[in-house]
């Protein structure tokens, strides 16, 4: 974990994103039993430049007993173009929403910073408990909210998606990213496992109908394909960034 590409990619990079990235891990470790994850084969760290600008990629990646797998992913593209990238898929075992984090920005600036705690079940709504703890939080407001595009029918109505104006929105953004994280981890700590397999069934087909949404972001897959070509990328957003299983062996 401690090689000096991550140390080196992370320090340049924009300042939000490093700052995400330090709180995300340390959340993690604080509130999870995290175990090591198996990123396959070539994909824990990945340079591309087809078209000139070089895209250098860094994936961070853990389990726990509840989630099947979390996953940080910092990349910068040449000099321009910062990235931070985060889901966390829980164990189909339990009914949990899939926190997911997006950070882009160049040097100066972030474009766009979503996150949200996203449901899975089929009438898109939340478990009681998140939307009770979600609604309690007090009210933030950004100057320049951002709309959401067509695919985004995945989200919840308390997903976060604004271009931060000025510390102040940086760090309201941080904090409530913070918020989101702390209690999803606590709520799924004491979440018991689902003991019928159509529950689980469920499950699966939530979190298969949030990755297929999510690998139809065509600004994703074009930053990918410009330095990786497109059979590399849909290899990668369908096994890497946005994987999942129709089936479940308990
Ligand atoms: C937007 N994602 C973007 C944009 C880029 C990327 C370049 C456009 C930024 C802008 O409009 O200002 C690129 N994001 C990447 C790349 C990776 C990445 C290359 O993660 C990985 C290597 N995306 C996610 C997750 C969420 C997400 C987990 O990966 C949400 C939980 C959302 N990204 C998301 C959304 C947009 C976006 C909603 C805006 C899309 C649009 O406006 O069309």
């Amino acid at each position: 974990m401690n090689n000096p590409a991550k140390a080196s990619l992370r320090e340049q990079q924009q300042p939000l994103i490093r700052k995400l990235a330090d709180c995300i891990e340390d959340i993690w470790q604080r509130h999870l039993d995290l175990s090591p994850y198996v990123v396959p084969e070539g994909l824990g760290y990945v340079e591309g430049n087809l078209e000139g600008d070089r895209l250098v990629i860094e994936n961070h990646c853990y389990q726990t007993p509840q989630f099947r797998k979390l996953h940080l992913e910092l990349a910068q593209v040449g000099n321009s173009l910062d990235i931070l990238h985060c889901v966390m898929f829980p164990n189909p075992a339990y009914a949990l929403p899939i926190f997911g984090a997006d950070l882009v920005g160049a040097r100066g600036a972030i474009s766009a910073a979503i996150a949200d705690l996203s449901p899975i079940n089929s009438d898109r709504s939340l478990p009681e408990k998140y939307h009770t703890a979600l609604a309690a939080l007090p009210p933030v407001q950004f100057s320049q909210p951002r709309e959401l595009p067509q695919w985004g029918d995945i989200f919840s109505e308390f997903c976060l998606f604004v271009r931060p104006s000025g510390s102040q929105e940086e760090q309201a953004f941080l904090q409530r990213v913070q918020e989101f994280l702390t209690l999803h981890c606590q709520i799924a700590r004491t979440e018991a496992p689902l003991n019928s397999q159509p529950a689980i069934e469920d499950v699966l087909a939530g979190q298969k109908y949030y990755c297929l949404k999510q690998q139809q972001n065509d600004k994703t897959r074009r930053v990918l394909e410009k330095s990786f070509g497109s059979e590399w990328t849909e290899q990668y957003m369908t096994t890497m960034l946005f994987d999942y299983s129709s089936s479940h062996q308990s």
